[in-house]
């Protein structure tokens, strides 16, 4: 069985519901099951700044998909649920993105893991950590714990304490 985290955000419409869906998706799959969630974070835009907060989590797959799967699946989780994207870095209904599978490093064209920005974005390190406070980078060895960004943008919006609150 393998191990993966994705962050997912929503800055459209209804982002809880997409948050939500895009959980239920996710634990639906026949191979993969959602077993830990962070709480929800609402989290100003990083990137492309002239957009709406963002809300943000972290979850905790247990997979036997390999990982071009779990970005498929992934990225038809973003179609089915309407993603726009008509800015690069710019709002979108939901966003799925995988941050670490396994303690594997994949440099391919369509996926980077683990995530290159993540050490970068106390929107993903903040819900992350919450699940996972010990995790360390697979490559660098260093824990996330000891690096986290400025986290003044992101709140606490939500306190999540099991997955089944989402589902
Ligand atoms: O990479 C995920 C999409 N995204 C986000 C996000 O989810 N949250 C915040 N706060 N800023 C973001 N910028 C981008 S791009």
């Amino acid at each position: 069985m393998n191990t993966a985290y994705i962050s997912i955000g929503s800055n459209i419409g209804d982002r809880l519901h997409h948050l939500k869906e895009a959980v239920r998706a996710l634990h639906a799959h026949e191979r993969a099951e959602v077993t830990e969630v962070s709480s929800i974070y609402e989290t100003a835009p990083v990137g492309y700044t002239d957009q709406a907060d963002f809300l943000n989590l972290v979850v905790c797959v247990k997979t036997l998909l390999d990982p071009y799967e779990l970005l498929a699946a992934c990225q038809h989780i973003e179609n089915d649920l309407g993603r726009v994207r008509e800015i690069r870095w710019g709002p979108r209904t939901v966003d799925l993105d995988i941050l670490l599978y396994n303690n594997d490093n994949i440099e391919a064209e369509n996926l980077l893991v683990p995530h290159p920005r993540m050490g970068e974005r106390a929107f993903v390190l903040v819900p992350l950590l919450e699940i996972t406070p010990t995790i360390e980078h697979p490559v660098t060895g260093i824990p996330f714990a000891k690096e986290v960004p400025d986290d003044t943008g992101v709140v606490l919006w939500k306190k999540v304490t099991g997955v089944e609150q989402l589902l």
